[in-house]
């Protein structure tokens, strides 16, 4: 895995953008700056399990190296499914083609993987039972997340699950600054340094914009989701499953 060094020097920090410097340290990056991500990964195999239908289709929106495809196509016990996975970077798209070659080789292409280089607010969803959005909707503009979350709602089949991941923040300013340097403690422990944190943090400044988990649920609940819960909460990180 190569290390990610991104913000380790330079102090003209430019706004953060999914390029091919990111792409090449991506697995590294979320891994030590997301806590919870593997738990998320590893969710995503098992609710695939359990929702994705035989002749469906399935989404992963903002794949990025693929992780989430991986763990779905992995996860799906039922035939003649098709998973698309899509994302706007260019560099992201060329190595998830790659990882999913990869596993082409090593497991057998047994559900179909399509790998589409587009903005997801374009993409119209089909049949679908799954859908993920593994911190993916906190980069679109706020205006755009309502109309996102319909559509997805009305290409989901009746009992399809949506999972939405996302950084959030708190109500309490209080809270949210107890969760804010907690996480950045994380950092610290993953060996990132204090200046690297207070880079990334400048370089996401209103390109990353979390809402808090009322939003989220408010949202999905107005778009008709019948059930959604958290699943999964670390400091200021969580996963929401949404059913339709
Ligand atoms: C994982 N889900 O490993 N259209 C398409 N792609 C987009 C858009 C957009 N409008 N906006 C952002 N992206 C992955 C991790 S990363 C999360 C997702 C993070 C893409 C962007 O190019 C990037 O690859 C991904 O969404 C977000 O489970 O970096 O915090």
């Amino acid at each position: 895995m190569t290390r990610d060094d991104i913000y380790r020097t330079g102090d003209d920090v430019e706004p953060f953008r999914f390029d091919e410097r990111v792409a090449r340290v991506f697995p590294d990056m979320l891994r030590r700056s997301i806590p919870g991500y593997a738990a998320s990964i590893e969710a995503i195999g098992s609710l695939a399990a359990r929702y994705v239908r035989a002749g469906t289709n399935c989404y992963d929106l903002g794949c990025s190296l693929g992780a989430a495809t991986l763990a779905m196509r992995h996860g799906v016990d039922q035939p003649a499914c098709r998973i698309v996975a899509v994302d706007a970077s260019p560099a992201m798209i060329q190595r998830c083609k790659e990882a999913v070659a990869e596993d082409d080789r090593s497991h057998g292409p047994e559900t179909q993987v399509d790998i589409v280089n587009a903005d997801i607010r374009d993409i119209e969803f089909i049949n679908a039972s799954m859908v993920v959005l593994n911190y993916t909707l906190q980069f679109l503009d706020l205006p755009d997340r309502d109309e996102m979350i319909g559509r997805i709602f009305k290409g989901l089949n009746d009992g399809g699950l949506l999972i939405l991941s996302e950084k959030v923040v708190d109500e309490n300013a209080a809270m949210e600054e107890l969760l804010v340097a907690l996480h950045h403690e994380h950092k610290r422990r993953n060996n990132y340094s204090a200046l690297e944190i207070a880079r990334k943090r400048a370089a996401l400044e209103n390109v990353l914009v979390p809402e808090t988990v009322a939003a989220h649920r408010a949202r999905l609940e107005s778009a008709g989701f019948s059930h959604t819960a958290v699943w999964l909460r670390y400091f200021n990180f969580v996963s929401i499953i949404a059913i339709r």
